[in-house]
């Protein structure tokens, strides 16, 4: 899954691919880069965030949906807002990618339902304004996976089965580091919830604090040991911004494991 995030204020792509046309030629690069999903978001959940409102959202990501669904690109659509992932599905794309996994507006887990598209549920605790101030858990892995349980649960009581969902732990999302590494560790133990299991670990902040490198844009190397590990622990499913980076590193890892 290859990621445009049309938003000014995204921690790594910020105001890079704003322009609609941007967001629209970045996508069909990624596509042809490999990706065989393109995720469009029009609002950052990086720590510290604020909400956007649903029109503004719409106006970023409308254009950039139709014009990657109508070249047969499928698309993802990051959103928490059931306004914007109507219009998105309504415009072709295919996936609901919620950092709240459907539960910051019940309408979205009906449109997933009523519309037969898939969803990927990732674990948030709290809101991306607060969700760094303090994360607690008892234990991550098995509170993490307790929440996903539920929600595929949810998913399955309306129609949604488990072949139209990922689940996603969330890196980041309202985790210590110590938080993130346990469950990266811990991965195997979400493919016992009986779905492709995603994650999405792309140039993130915690990566650069364990290498020491401050520029996101400049953490590939990182980007791919992390997520090469998690790919030996299940994980089917990665969110990357540097998508011809990892087609390469995949190949190499493929080529290894079928000797
Ligand atoms: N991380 C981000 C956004 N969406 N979706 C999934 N499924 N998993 C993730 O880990 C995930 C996600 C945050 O990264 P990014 O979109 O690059 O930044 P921002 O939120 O600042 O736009």
């Amino acid at each position: 899954m290859g990621v445009v995030n049309v938003t000014p204020d995204s921690f790594s792509d910020g105001g890079n691919w704003f322009a609609p046309e941007a967001g629209v030629e970045r996508g069909r690069a990624l596509a042809a880069a490999g990706a065989d999903i393109v995720d469009v978001g029009g609002e950052s959940t990086r720590p510290g965030a604020s909400a956007v409102d649903e029109a503004e959202e719409c106006r970023r990501i409308l254009p950039v949906v139709t014009a990657l669904a109508e070249d047969g690109i499928l698309v993802s659509v990051d959103t928490r807002h059931p306004g914007v992932l109507a219009a998105a599905l309504a415009a072709g794309a295919g996936i609901a990618n919620d950092v709240s996994a459907l539960t910051a507006d019940p309408a979205s887990l009906h449109l997933v339902a009523e519309t037969g598209a898939s969803a990927v549920l990732v674990h948030m605790q709290g809101t991306p304004e607060t969700m760094q101030d303090d994360p607690r858990y008892e234990d991550v892995v098995e509170d993490v996976f307790v929440f996903l349980a539920g929600r595929v649960t949810a998913c399955q009581a309306v129609g949604i089965s488990p072949d139209r969902l990922a689940v996603d732990p969330g890196y980041g999302f309202g985790k210590t580091l110590e938080h993130n590494l346990a469950l990266l560790r811990g991965l195997e133990r979400f493919c016992a919830l009986g779905c492709t299991v995603a994650l999405g670990v792309s140039r993130k902040g915690s990566l650069g604090r364990i290498s020491g490198e401050p520029d996101p844009k400049r953490r590939i190397p990182e980007s791919l040991a992390a997520g090469l590990f998690a790919l030996d622990r299940g994980v089917r499913l990665l969110r990357v911004h540097d998508v011809d980076e990892t087609r390469r590193a995949l190949a190499v890892w493929e080529a290894l494991r079928h000797v």
